[in-house]
């Protein structure tokens, strides 16, 4: 494939790692290195040495010029990344045991010729091939957005895509004449992770434009993930656009991942790269696609950039792909909302468990990576899918073709833990891959792992991955294995390493505190370093054997039901499997892997009961009846009742014949709520809402489906009226963004009026919604009453009439022995206030505001409980129950005093009702405490215990209500089920998305 002598490529490095074996009875140590050096000779003959002159032409081309449209992705992992891997270990930058040529230090094309036993001179001809084979793949760098094209001619570029400016035409060019246009479609993968390769090159060679293309691909990517962290698995390289809307650890995003947290791990320590392009052009007139973009940011060229993009895809993978359903593993979501798409796990997705152990995430990594373990002792290989519905080969893609990830993560895990387990599980897959695989010139993946058909085809991958960490896994003194240095694997599993000069390691050790260039990043919510290996079990020497979830990864794979042909642990008979009797008998595979002895499996093992979250499913009648046909709600009543307000928010627009299923999510014994997973058959991801509107809920009352009346939280609504008589200017528009209080919003509305005298009601409801929409961008503490429509900005007509702006905050009742019950008189949910004109007094009952200040000390005027329906105060300076007592007592009546609003300094956030909606407590905002009765300021117990609440919002949010006309107040609503929230079902009352 590339027919470029991939394989050869691609094994060099693995030739170079055996050569470190001991020598042993087979010499394999010292064949290797042989086998290593003629195989650089040999690829040398071929392709040239990389020079410009007669010594650059090889036997097969020059440098890489080949009529071979490749893959970029491919290309880099598996030929730029096995060429400069096999340079390091040549170069000796890399460990060989035995083999030591002096270093050198200086970035360049040439080092110092070292004389090899085969006759060969090194002197760095696979860094100058590496550099040619680059420098062709070039061309498909030329994109809009920064990712790569998927494919490049060696020769011709990338003449084919028809939108690109390199395209061509030409007679005799391939792929350029005629025929359907040329797929631009990407795979997260394959744009993103080139970092590794590319920033070994240019650091090696001192060409800076590899290093920033790869690093500004990376951003490219990750700078499109949804709002919920995740980034799609196909992408247009050309516009941008995500391809399907899929979220996956493994096919088409895998390396992604890898490369974020690896690209960290090489880039450590280092100073930030050289960024001056100095042209290393050995075989053509190469240009420079970074010309067509603004160079990176340091922070985007340092580590500590790729580790928060780590730290954060992960928290994402965590938070919507991971699922402890009987056995930990990780699902396939909707990209925007996590909702899940599909049940099966690819044989890909088994590096993560690799992944997470040198990112320190070591309990996840075992747990994940035994599900695998459990596949593998089903199959004896990895089918390339495996529905975890149907628990088995999913969709007949059953092949597999050598494919590294399991043994790979099996070895990092075994580094970091140092659990035999590990041992056994490689023992197990060497053993069955011998016996499946081998043939007798090479090793065959397999076509079906259930029948054990072969597919006559060896991937480069096997000689240049599988059989690597396999070596790796069992030589524990091999030098790699005990390098200190942030050398990495790439996803090709060719070690990388920026060299460092001598000088500066030492100097480096001798610094008791090093600084690297750029430490901006450090997130102490993430984990930043690896554990200690967990302790080995005494008894039975593997505390991954004694697990109390291993059957659980064996359950879910249905291992018990399977019968054990060549189980250690058990004996057959001995007349090999196909006897009948032992089919009948044959003991089923509990444990695994099935080469594990028995000494290993721990004596008095427990089981942890599996996880299997209690789950209820509700269906509502079908009553026609119950659907709300009032026109505002009429367009939400779309397919099933169900329409998208959101990407995270569904609105269920009738009860009618409605099926929701729900889960029981439990942080702790204490902390239990449902969450709802589907609605009518629509899966919701995990921070996806259901809303429904208070309408539609009516009197239902069910200990399985209860509305109640949230004793915390509450929505206060005040109306002003806001009168517009002068011209503005365009400019004050921005301007006005920034005022937070009523007074200059007033102003800056009079401002922003033209003519006078002009009226007209679509004028009114233009303007009135202008304000709104400003308003709400203003001052996110202050909700807007629902306009209903989007709101361009029209060309600033002038309203002589006031009209109505109706504002809604969010606020907090009090707790505690003195707190005494709302009024009874509240708003009605879903009350519609028209654009101008009155108001009834029904919708906004409190017309009367007193405006107390802190109130801390003295009596208030006894007016002011007698004459006003609300005292507003500031909070601060002395506790609630004090300032309650600067209120004199009164009689109470429809005019006296209904309600006391405290305003705390509590910013917007806090008051957003989403976070009440979807936590259990009032979340943020602190609830005021009257620890003590309320007291007349006389010190008599108050007979009418006077009801508080606090919103937050500050200066400004005081200034509004005390100059509001009328105020309101409406209780808020949520779900429970026999006794526990419902999460994510959000109840609101309006008409609209908007009232919230
Ligand atoms: C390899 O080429 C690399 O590991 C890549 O990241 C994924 N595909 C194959 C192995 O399966």
């Amino acid at each position: 494939m590339g027919n470029y002598s991939l394989t050869l490529i691609d094994s060099l490095s693995t030739l170079a790692i055996l050569a470190s074996a001991p020598a042993g009875d087979e010499n394999a140590g010292p064949k290797s290195l042989h086998d290593f050096q003629d195989g650089v000779a040999a690829l040398v003959r071929q392709y040239g040495d990389g020079r410009p002159g007669r010594s650059g032409q090889g036997l097969r081309a020059r440098g890489f010029d080949v009529d071979s449209k490749v893959q970029v992705f491919e290309t880099v992992i598996r030929g730029v990344g096995g060429l400069l891997s096999a340079h390091l270990f040549a170069a000796g930058e890399l460990p060989i045991t035995g083999y030591n040529p002096p270093r050198t230090h200086e970035p360049g094309l040439e080092i110092p010729p070292i004389q090899w036993s085969n006759g060969f001179k090194y002197d760095g001809q696979l860094l100058r091939l590496a550099l040619d084979l680059s420098q062709r793949l070039l061309p498909a760098f030329y994109t809009k957005t920064g990712m790569p094209y998927p494919r490049v001619n060696l020769r011709h570029g990338i003449p084919f895509y028809a939108n690109s400016p390199l395209h061509e035409t030409a007679p005799g060019v391939p792929g350029t004449s005629g025929g359907p246009p040329e797929i631009t479609e990407t795979c997260s993968a394959g744009a993103g992770s080139l970092v590794l390769e590319f920033t070994v090159l240019s650091r090696l060679t001192g060409d800076a434009r590899f290093e920033q293309l790869a690093k500004r691909a990376f951003w490219a990517v990750w700078y499109r993930k949804s709002q919920i962290g995740l980034i799609g698995a196909g992408v247009d390289a050309e516009n941008g656009h995500w391809i399907g809307a899929f979220a996956v650890i493994g096919a088409g995003a895998d390396s992604f991942f890898e490369y974020a947290l690896k690209s960290h791990i090489l880039l450590s320590g280092h100073e930030l790269p050289n960024r001056t392009v100095v042209n290393f052009d050995t075989t053509g007139d190469w240009m420079d696609p970074n010309v067509l973009f603004n160079p990176l940011s340091d922070f985007e060229n340092s580590a500590d950039s790729f580790l928060e993009a780590w730290h954060h895809a992960h928290a994402a993978i965590k938070r919507h792909l991971y699922n402890d359903r009987e056995h930990p593993h990780y699902d396939n979501v909707n990209l925007y909302t996590g909702s899940l798409v599909s049940n099966w796990v690819d044989s890909l997705g088994a590096y993560y468990s690799g992944l997470l152990t040198l990112a320190g995430e070591v309990d996840e990594a075992i747990e994940t990576n035994l599900l695998y373990t459990a596949i593998w002792t089903r199959y004896s290989a990895l089918p390339e899918r495996w529905s975890l519905r149907d628990k088995t080969v999913e969709g007949g893609l059953g092949w597999w073709p050598l494919r590294p990830e399991f043994i790979e993560s099996t070895y990092h895990i075994y580094r970091a833990t140092r659990d035999p387990w590990y041992l056994y599980v490689g023992e197990m897959v060497q053993r069955d891959i011998n016996r499946r695989c081998r043939t007798q010139c090479g090793f065959s993946g397999l076509q079906n792992v259930l029948d054990g058909e072969k597919s006559d085809r060896m991937e480069s991958f096997f000689l240049g991955e599988t059989a690597k960490y396999m070596y790796l896994l069992f030589d524990d003194k091999h030098p790699l294995n005990n390098l200190d240095a942030a050398y990495v694997f790439t996803t090709e599993g060719h070690p990388l390493i920026i060299p460092k000069k001598p000088r500066e390691v030492k100097a480096r050790r001798r610094q008791a505190h090093f600084e690297p260039a750029q430490e901006e990043y450090y997130d102490d919510a993430f984990t930043n370093s690896c554990p200690a290996p967990p302790l080995v079990q005494p008894l039975t020497g593997s505390t991954t054997a004694a697990r109390d979830d291993i059957y659980h990864a064996a359950r879910l794979v249905d291992l018990h039901l399977i019968p054990s042909y060549h189980t250690t642990l058990y004996q057959l008979d001995g007349d090999g499997p196909s006897d009948e009797d032992d089919l009948a008998t044959s003991p089923k595979r509990s444990f695994f892997p099935w080469t594990l002895p028995e000494a290993m499996v721990p004596d008095d093992g427990t089981c942890a009961k599996i996880y299997q979250p209690a789950e209820l499913t509700l269906e509502f009648a079908s009553n026609t009846q119950q659907v709300v046909d009032g026109s505002a709600l009429n367009f939400l009543v779309g397919q099933q009742g169900l329409s998208r307000l959101d990407v995270d928010r569904i609105r269920v627009g009738t009860l009618s014949g409605l099926k929701l299923t729900m889960r029981l999510e439990e942080e702790s014994s204490e902390e239990r709520e449902w969450r709802v997973t589907k609605v009518n058959g629509v899966p919701l991801g995990r921070d996806e809402f259901a809303v429904m509107n208070r309408a539609i809920l009516g009197d239902v009352s069910d200990s399985r489906f209860n509305m109640i009346r949230d004793p915390v939280v509450v929505k206060l609504q005040h109306l002003h009226r806001v009168a517009v008589d002068e011209p503005v200017a365009d400019d004050d528009v921005e301007h006005l963004e920034y005022e937070t209080d009523m007074q200059s919003l007033q102003a800056a509305m009079k401002a922003l009026g033209a003519e006078k005298n002009q009226t007209g009601s679509s004028r009114v409801s233009e303007l009135s919604s202008l304000v709104k929409s400003f308003f709400s961008r203003m001052a996110s503490s202050l909700e807007l009453q629902a306009p209903s429509r989007a709101t361009p900005l029209p060309g600033m007509a002038a309203i002589p009439l006031p009209f109505n702006l109706v504002i809604n905050q969010t606020g907090v009742t009090a707790v505690g022995i003195g707190a005494a019950p709302l009024p009874a008189i509240e708003t009605p949910p879903g009350a519609h206030f028209p654009d101008v004109g009155a108001i009834h007094k029904k919708l906004l009952p409190w017309a009367t505001v007193y405006a107390a200040g802190q109130s801390c000390s003295g009596t208030l005027p006894e007016s002011a409980p007698r004459d006003h329906q609300i005292i507003l105060m500031r909070r601060g300076g002395c506790n609630f129950s004090d300032k309650l007592s600067t209120i004199p007592a009164y009689l109470p009546s429809a005019k006296s005093l209904q309600l006391v609003i405290v305003v705390s300094d509590d910013v917007d956030d806090d008051a957003d009702y989403l976070a009440y909606a979807t936590s259990q407590s009032s979340a943020g905002m602190v609830r005021p405490l009257l620890d003590e009765a309320q007291l007349t300021p006389a010190g008599i117990p108050r007979r009418h215990p006077i009801p508080m609440v606090m919103v937050g919002g500050g200066d400004a949010a005081y200034l509004q209500l005390s100059a509001a006309e009328r105020i309101g107040l409406t209780r808020r609503y949520y779900i429970e089920s026999q006794g526990m929230r419902v999460r994510n079902i959000i109840v609101d009352e309006g008409d609209s998305e908007r009232n919230l």
